[in-house]
C-alpha cells in the first residue's frame, strides 16, 4: 500500500499509517481529520488567557499589552492562568481518584463478603502493604486484613480532619514529607497566608480546588499553584497509588512476561474483543469470561476459531501487565482498531475514550459498548457494569461480541500484518526480584555509571505531534545515553511496539546500559503499567532515595510526558515536580500567558522542590537536556 505525505506525517506507526491510508481512501472520519477543522485554534485558549467562570465572561487578555489586560472582575493574567491550570489538576487527580476508590470499595466488599465473582490474589501485597501503614499482620486473618486496609483508603477520600493522608505517610519517603511540611512553612510565612502542601483528603483537595477557583476566591498564582500541588500529590501518592496498590491486592501484582504489542494482534480468524479504557475491574473478567470453553465454543458454533480478547490504552495495560493480554495500541489507534473492520466489540469503561467512536462503530459491524454508568456514549449499546454481578455482565459482553461474528464483512477486514513482542510487566516488586531483592544492584550501575540516570516517561498522543514519533524517538536517544528508561500509559505501548522492551534492543542502548541489561536479562526501556501506575515510579524513587538515605530530589531521575493530551497528564507532571523530579513536557501546556506562573513552574519550583518543568519540542534536545539535568544531580552526589 502506497501511503501518502499527509499519513506519514500523522503517525510513525506503520501499522497506523496502513489504517490512516485506508482512512484517507476510503474518506473516513478520524480525530486528525476533526483536528485539522478545528483550525486556528484560539490563541487566548492556548495561553491560557481566556476566563469562563463566571458569567460576566468569556473574558480575555490582550497578550500584547494593548487591549484588556484584567477581567471584568479585575483578575489578572496570572490569576486567569493559575486558576485554569489547577482546575486542569484537579480534573486529572479526579479521574486518577475516583478510579482509585473503586479497588478500595471493591477490597471492602471482598473482605466483607459481600462480593463473590473477585478473590484476593496476591494476600502477599496485602501484608506488605498493611506493614506500611503500621497494621500488625502476624497470624492476621486476610480478610480482616483486608477489611483494615480498604478502611485505611476510603478514610483518605473523604477525611476531614487537617492531618495527612495515611497512603501519604505510609509511601512517601520521610525526608520528601519534611520538605513537603517545611515548604508549607515557609510559604506561609512568605505570603503570611496559610498554604497548605501536605494533602488531608483526597476528595477535600479537589474540592478545594473548585471552590477556589470559584468567582471571587482565591487570586494569588501562588497560593492557587500549591494547592494544585497538594491536589496533585494526593492524587500521586494518594489516590493513584491506593488503585495501583489495590488492584494489585485483587488482581495480582504484574510479574515479567512477554506479550504481542500493535493493531496486528487482531485475528482475522476469530471473535475480536478491544477493551479499552481505564479501570480493570471488568476487563479482568472479560478476559477470564472470554477464555471460558464454554465462550469458545460458542466461538467455534458462529465459525470462529475462538474468542480473542486485545486491550487498548490503559484498561489494555492493566491486562497487560497482569496476563500478559496483548495490546491493539495507544490512544490515537482506538478509531484505527475500528477501521480495520475486524472489531466484533469494543467495550469501554472510563477515562480516554472519543465519543466519536459510536459514530464510527456504525460504520462497521462493530458493537461499541459502554458499561460505567459514570460515562454515556450517545450512539452505543449501555451494558451496565455492576461488581456484584460481573461475572455475568461480562457473559453478556463476551456473547453478545460472538453473536456479531457472522455479521463481519471479510472484504471490508484489513488487519495490519504488524505485531512487535514486548517484556512487560515491570511493577516494583518484579524489578526488585530481577534485581535479586534490593535496590543495591540498581544503585550499584548508578554509582558507576553504567547507568547514569533513569528517566521516566507517561502518555499520551496528541494528534498535534506526529503519533509516537516523540515516544520513540526520545527514548531512543535516552537509552544510547545510557540513561534507563521507565514508563507507563501510551508511552508504554508506543515503546512496546517500536520494539523497545526486548532485551535484544539493549545493544541500541550506550555500552553501559547495555552491559546492564544483558547481565539483568531486562530491556532498556520497563514498562511499569498504566497511568495510576506512575504511583509505580513514585514508590521506586522512594525506595531508591530511602536506601541511598537522600531525597529524591538528589537523584538522577527526570521525567517527561512528550505527547501529552490530558488533564491527567498535567496532574501527573506536577506530582513528579512536587516530588523532586524535573519533568520536560511537549505539547505547550495553556500558561505561556501568565508570566508569573510560568516563572514559578520552571523556575521557582526547582529551588523550593529540587524539580520543575520545562518545554521542548525537539525529542533529542529534550535528551540533552534531560542528561544535563542527570549530570548535574550525579556530580552534587560525588558521583
Ligand atoms: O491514562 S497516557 S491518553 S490512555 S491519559 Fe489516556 Fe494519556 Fe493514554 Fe491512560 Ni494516561
Amino acid at each position: 500500500m502506497k501511503i501518502s505525505e499527509k499519513v506519514k506525517s500523522q503517525s510513525v506507526d506503520p501499522a497506523s499509517r496502513e489504517i490512516l491510508q485506508l482512512a484517507a481512501d476510503q474518506e473516513i472520519e478520524t480525530v486528525w481529520n476533526r483536528l485539522e477543522k478545528q483550525q486556528p485554534q484560539c490563541g487566548f485558549g492556548e495561553l491560557g488567557l481566556c476566563c469562563r467562570i463566571c458569567a460576566m465572561g468569556p473574558c480575555r487578555i490582550d497578550p500584547f499589552g494593548e487591549g484588556a489586560q484584567k477581567g471584568a472582575c479585575g483578575a489578572t493574567a496570572d490569576t486567569i492562568v493559575a486558576r485554569h491550570l489547577v482546575r486542569m489538576i484537579a480534573g486529572g487527580a479526579a479521574a486518577h481518584s475516583d478510579h482509585g476508590r473503586r479497588p478500595a470499595l471493591l477490597l471492602k466488599e471482598i473482605a466483607e463478603g459481600h462480593n463473590q465473582d473477585y478473590t484476593i490474589k496476591d494476600p502477599k501485597k496485602l501484608k506488605a502493604i498493611a506493614g506500611r501503614l503500621g497494621l500488625n499482620t502476624e497470624n492476621r486473618d486476610i480478610k480482616e486484613l483486608a477489611l483494615e486496609v480498604a478502611t485505611i483508603a476510603l478514610n483518605d477520600f473523604g477525611k476531614q480532619d487537617e492531618n495527612t493522608l495515611a497512603f501519604v505517610k505510609a509511601y512517601a519517603p520521610k525526608k520528601r514529607l519534611a520538605r513537603w511540611q517545611k515548604i508549607a512553612d515557609d510559604l506561609s510565612a512568605l505570603s503570611e497566608k496559610t498554604i497548605g502542601i501536605l494533602p488531608r483528603g483526597i476528595d477535600r483537595e479537589i474540592v478545594d480546588i473548585m471552590h477556589r477557583t470559584h468567582f471571587g476566591v482565591d487570586h494569588g498564582p501562588l497560593s492557587l499553584i500549591a494547592q494544585g500541588v497538594r491536589a496533585a500529590i494526593g492524587d500521586g501518592w494518594g489516590g493513584s497509588l491506593i488503585a495501583t496498590e489495590l488492584q494489585d491486592v485483587i488482581f495480582g501484582t504484574p510479574k515479567i512476561r512477554e506479550a504481542t504489542a500493535n493493531l496486528g494482534v487482531l485475528d482475522k480468524e476469530q471473535v475480536n474483543i478491544v477493551v479499552h479504557g481505564h479501570e480493570p475491574v471488568l476487563s479482568e473478567k472479560i478476559v477470564e469470561l472470554a477464555a471460558t470453553e464454554k465462550m469458545q465454543e460458542l466461538a467455534r458454533a458462529q465459525g470462529a476459531k475462538g474468542v480473542n480478547v486485545v486491550g487498548m490504552c490503559c484498561t489494555g495495560n492493566e491486562i497487560l501487565m497482569r496476563h500478559g493480554v496483548p495490546i491493539a495500541g495507544n490512544e490515537l489507534q482506538q478509531e484505527l482498531a475500528i477501521i480495520t473492520g475486524a472489531v466484533e466489540l469494543m467495550s469501554v469503561d472510563v477515562q480516554c475514550i472519543f465519543p466519536a467512536l459510536a459514530e464510527l462503530s456504525q460504520c462497521f459491524h462493530t458493537h461499541f459498548v459502554a458499561t460505567s454508568d459514570q460515562a454515556a456514549f450517545p450512539g452505543s449499546i449501555h451494558i451496565q457494569f455492576e461488581e456484584d454481578k460481573a461475572n455475568l455482565c461480562a457473559e453478556r459482553i463476551v456473547t453478545m461480541a460472538v453473536k456479531n461474528f457472522i455479521n463481519r464483512k471479510p472484504e471490508r477486514v484489513q488487519i495490519p500484518a504488524f505485531t512487535s513482542q514486548a517484556m512487560v510487566g515491570f511493577s516494583v516488586e518484579a524489578i526488585l526480584e530481577a534485581l535479586g531483592g534490593t535496590p543495591e544492584p540498581l544503585l550499584d550501575a548508578i554509582k558507576s555509571g553504567a547507568i547514569k540516570g533513569v528517566v521516566g516517561i507517561v502518555g499520551c498522543n496528541n494528534p498535534k505531534v506526529t503519533h509516537d514519533y516523540y515516544h520513540i524517538e526520545l527514548a531512543k536517544a535516552l537509552i544510547a545515553k545510557d540513561i534507563l528508561v521507565i514508563g507507563s500509559g501510551c508511552w508504554a505501548i508506543a515503546a512496546a511496539k517500536a520494539g523497545l522492551m526486548q532485551v535484544e534492543t539493549a545493544k541500541d542502548a550506550g555500552p553501559g546500559l547495555q552491559q546492564v541489561c544483558e547481565a539483568l536479562k531486562i530491556p532498556p526501556c520497563l514498562h511499569m503499567g498504566s497511568c495510576v501506575d506512575c504511583s509505580r515510579m513514585l514508590v521506586l524513587a522512594g525506595a531508591l532515595a530511602d536506601t541511598l538515605g537522600v531525597d529524591i530530589d538528589d537523584l538522577p531521575l527526570v521525567g517527561s510526558a512528550p505527547e501529552w493530551l490530558t488533564e491527567k497528564a498535567i496532574s501527573i507532571g506536577t506530582f513528579f515536580v512536587a516530588s523532586g523530579v524535573s519533568v520536560h513536557l511537549w505539547p505547550m501546556p495553556p500558561i505561556a500567558g501568565g508570566a508569573q506562573v510560568t516563572e514559578i513552574l520552571t523556575e521557582t519550583a526547582e529551588e523550593v522542590f529540587g524539580g520543575a518543568f520545562f518545554v521542548e519540542e525537539d525529542p533529542l534536545k529534550a535528551a540533552e537536556k534531560m542528561a544535563e539535568i542527570i549530570a548535574g544531580k550525579r556530580l552534587a552526589l560525588g558521583l
